[in-house]
Order: structure tokens, then C-alpha cells, then sequence
């Protein structure tokens, strides 16, 4: 965080706040989660009682009443303890997010408070098994039936699915394309909701990753966010602010690697002196701070266009997305380089925070769907 300047005097409280809790209630564990696949729900429920569970809620709903740009501080220092705890309680707060946005009075006074104390966890289903990049082919029916829904479908690679409680499930009301869809809140105790196993990852470990299966799930009505129709749309916005959180993600994640890298360097002596002498070496440590810091000048810049309702947010964000995700990873990579072969072994953490940069650069949107939203604002302005 050294290089950022522009932050308010919240702001470096609120990032104090954050990297503390990274250091003290993640860092020390996010070996042995991601080695154990464990998921900390308790954790999480700590970083609930300070605020994060509803970062983005406004505060007569329960919430911390945040801006995106406050928001990507809070999961950049959350990731240099673990990107994947980090990444998760991102989802989480999308979620949150998107019920305060879009759902009615009864809606957030159903399953706003529960989600801000974290008492109860949020996913996001909008992927299918035949529909990732194409979301708009997804399948999913929700048939009308009186004052109810039934929906009938799988969506497929839904973390925390399993584990969470409250999920926004997108499903087809209507004809082909996005037009056609809307957004529901199914519970995990809807009769016909079951989950697939824990798909074994690459990285992420350290939280589920399942297929949550419909199977003739009657919800009432009023379980619908939006109006009919709406739903895409409501998936979209709620995919600008998630995108922004992983990108914020990538950079807390390599921001950790780097600084390991420093000390390893200093630490490590080699034809008589410490590694870090080496001009070769300060050179790429030299790259990977400054590729870092253009990253989260590009994130802040889309953060504070998301805050503004700029039109142009939408493109900043896939453009943060794409080039925050890539230079993390590519960042942490060269970290491991520079660790040698302590950079392979697990206990290091090192490998681990690559394995979990890594699947920033697919999910909340491929990189190659960041590119096809900025070459779209390109041609089609
Ligand atoms: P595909 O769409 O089949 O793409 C395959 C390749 O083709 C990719 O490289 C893609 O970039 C490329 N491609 C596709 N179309 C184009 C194009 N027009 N131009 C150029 N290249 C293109 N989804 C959820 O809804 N909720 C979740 O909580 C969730 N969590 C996830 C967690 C993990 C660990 C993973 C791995 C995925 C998760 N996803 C989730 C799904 C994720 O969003 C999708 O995997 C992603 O959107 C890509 O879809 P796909 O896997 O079907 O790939
Ligand atoms: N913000 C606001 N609105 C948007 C939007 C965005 N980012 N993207 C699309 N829309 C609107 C768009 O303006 C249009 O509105 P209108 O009907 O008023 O004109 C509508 O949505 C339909 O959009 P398109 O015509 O662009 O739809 P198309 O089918 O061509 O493709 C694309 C859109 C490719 C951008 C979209 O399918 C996409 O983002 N795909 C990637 C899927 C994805 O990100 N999945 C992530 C799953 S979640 C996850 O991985 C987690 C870990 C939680």
C-alpha cells in the first residue's frame, strides 16, 4: 500500500483496520485452509462484525454504507492475508449489494441484517454448465405458477454453494437472450436445492466451489429481485463492483508477494552477499512495484468512476478487471522466481498465492470477456 498517496484520512483508518485483521486472522492460516480445504465461516464472521459482511449496503439497512472506491482498499488489504477469503467475502458482498439495490423493503429486511452480521452467506448464480462467457444462453427455467415460481436448472463452478444460505439465482421467464431472464433469491432449504461435490481445484481452496441443482424449486413471487425481464441487467451491475473486488484481490494478493520477496532477498546470501545486491534483481523487484502500482491506479480510477455513475465505469471496470488480474499474477509469478526453489514448497505461501491469482484472470468475466466489453465501448461509441 505504499505507493498509494490519495487516500483519505477514513480511508488509511479503514485500510489499518483491514490490514490488521488480514495479518492477524488470515495470514497465519491460509496455508493449512487452502491444504485442508477449509472454509473459515467463523472468520468470516469476525470480518462481519467489523463492517465487511455489508460493505456496500447503505446503513439503514444494516449495512457500512461504503463506496466501491473505500471497497477496493477493503479487499486489497484483505487479500494480502488470502486471496481466496478475500476473494469469497467479494461474492458476498455482491450479493448483499445487489438485494439493497434491487430488492423491495420486505426483501432487505428479510436477508439484509443476516447477511451483514455474515450469520448468513451469500453466492451468485449466473454460470451454467453450457453457458459461462455466453451468459445470456443460460437455461435455467423459472415458470410461472400462480403466486409462484419453479425453477429447474444446474449452475455450475458457485462459490460458497453448499455452505451458503442465500443465493441469487439467475433463470429464464421469458423468450432467448438477455431479455429473457430474470433474478430470484432461492434459500438452501428450498425443497428440490442440492449441491454437487466440492469440485478439487487449483487454487481457491480455502472455500467451496460446487454445482447448485434445481430441481422443480417453488418459490413465491415475491422471491423474484427486480421485475421480470430485469435480470440480466441486475447480473451485470452487480458483476461491475464484483469485478472490481477481484481485481482488488489480485493486487493485495502479489502486493504480499512482493514484500515476501524482499525479505527473502535480503535474507537469502549468495556468492557472498545478499541476494538483494543484485542489480538484476532489484531491476524486476523495480517492474513488479511499478506494474503494481499503474494496476491500482487503473483500479481506484474505475472504483471512483463506479461511484460517480460515470458511463464510462462499465469499460474502466473490465480494463481494471483485465490488468489488475493479469499483473497480479504476473507479479507473483516473479515472486516465486525469486524465492528459488522455497518458492515451490507449500509453506512458503508463495505457490499458494500464485495457484489463487491465477483464477482471477477466468472467473467474474474471462479476461478475454474484459476485452470484448472494452473493444465493444471502443467501436460501438
Ligand atoms: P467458456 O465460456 O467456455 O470459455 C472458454 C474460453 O473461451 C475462455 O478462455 C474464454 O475467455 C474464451 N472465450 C469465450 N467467448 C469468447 C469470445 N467471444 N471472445 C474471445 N474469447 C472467448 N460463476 C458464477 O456464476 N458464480 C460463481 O460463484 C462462480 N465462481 C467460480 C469459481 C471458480 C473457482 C471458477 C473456476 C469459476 C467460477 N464461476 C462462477 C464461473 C466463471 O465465471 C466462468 O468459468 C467464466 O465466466 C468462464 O466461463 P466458462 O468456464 O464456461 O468458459
Ligand atoms: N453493466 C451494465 N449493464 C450491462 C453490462 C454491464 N457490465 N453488460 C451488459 N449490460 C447490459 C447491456 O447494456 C444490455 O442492456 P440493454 O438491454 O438495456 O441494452 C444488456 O445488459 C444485454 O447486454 P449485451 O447485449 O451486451 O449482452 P451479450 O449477450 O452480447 O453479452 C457479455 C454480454 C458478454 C458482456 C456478458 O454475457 C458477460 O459479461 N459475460 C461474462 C459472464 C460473467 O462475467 N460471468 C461471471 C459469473 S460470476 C463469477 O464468476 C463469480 C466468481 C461470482
Amino acid at each position: 500500500m505504499s505507493a498509494v498517496t490519495t487516500l483519505t484520512e477514513d480511508q488509511l483508518a479503514l485500510a489499518e483496520v483491514t490490514l490488521d485483521f488480514a495479518q492477524e486472522q488470515l495470514a497465519p492460516n491460509a496455508v493449512a485452509w487452502d491444504q485442508d480445504k477449509h472454509f473459515p465461516v467463523d472468520v468470516l464472521r469476525r470480518a462481519a462484525a467489523l463492517g465487511l459482511g455489508g460493505v456496500y449496503v447503505r446503513e439503514e439497512h444494516g449495512g457500512s454504507g461504503l463506496t466501491r472506491a473505500d471497497g477496493v482498499l477493503v479487499f486489497e488489504t484483505l487479500a494480502t492475508g488470502c486471496p481466496s477469503i478475500a476473494g469469497y467475502l467479494s461474492i458476498h458482498n455482491m450479493v448483499a449489494w445487489m438485494i439493497d439495490r434491487y430488492g423491495s423493503p420486505a426483501q432487505r429486511a428479510r436477508w439484509l441484517p443476516d447477511l451483514c452480521a455474515a450469520d448468513t452467506l451469500g453466492s451468485y448464480c449466473l454460470t451454467e454448465p453450457g453457458a459461462g462467457s455466453d451468459a445470456a444462453a443460460l437455461r435455467t427455467r423459472a415458470e410461472r405458477d400462480g403466486d409462484h415460481y419453479v425453477l429447474t436448472g444446474v449452475k455450475q463452478f458457485i462459490s460458497g454453494a453448499g455452505t451458503s444460505d442465500v443465493y441469487i439465482v439467475l433463470a429464464r421467464t421469458g423468450g432467448g437472450g438477455p431479455g429473457g431472464i430474470s433474478a430470484f433469491v432461492v434459500e438452501r432449504g428450498d425443497p428440490g436445492v442440492s449441491f454437487g461435490a466440492n469440485e478439487r481445484k487449483m487454487g481457491w481452496n480455502a472455500q467451496p466451489t460446487r454445482q447448485v441443482v434445481l430441481d422443480g424449486v417453488r418459490i413465491p413471487a415475491d422471491r423474484r429481485l427486480g421485475a421480470e425481464g430485469e435480470g440480466f441487467r441486475i447480473a451485470m451491475h452487480g458483476l461491475n463492483g464484483g469485478r472490481l473486488g477481484i481485481a482488488a484481490c489480485s493486487l493485495g494478493g502479489a502486493q504480499s508477494a512482493l514484500d515476501r520477496s524482499l525479505t527473502h532477498l535480503a535474507d537469502r546470501e549468495a556468492f557472498g552477499a545478499p541476494l538483494l545486491d543484485a542489480q538484476a534483481l532489484q531491476f524486476r523487484l523495480a517492474d513488479m512495484a511499478t506494474e503494481l502500482t499503474a494496476a491500482r491506479a487503473l483500479v481506484r480510477q474505475a472504483a471512483d468512476a463506479l461511484d460517480r455513475g460515470d458511463p464510462a465505469a462499465v469499460q474502466l471496470c473490465a480494463m481494471a478487471k483485465r490488468f489488475a488480474t493479469d499483473t497480479g499474477f504476473s507479479v507473483a509469478d516473479r515472486a516465486l522466481q525469486l524465492h528459488g526453489g522455497y518458492g515451490y514448497l507449500s509453506e512458503y505461501g508463495i505457490e499458494k498465492i500464485v495457484r489463487d491469482l491465477r483464477v482471477h484472470r477466468i472467473l467474474e468475466g474471462t479476461n478475454e470477456i474484459m476485452n470484448v466489453i472494452v473493444a465493444r465501448g471502443l467501436t460501438e461509441s
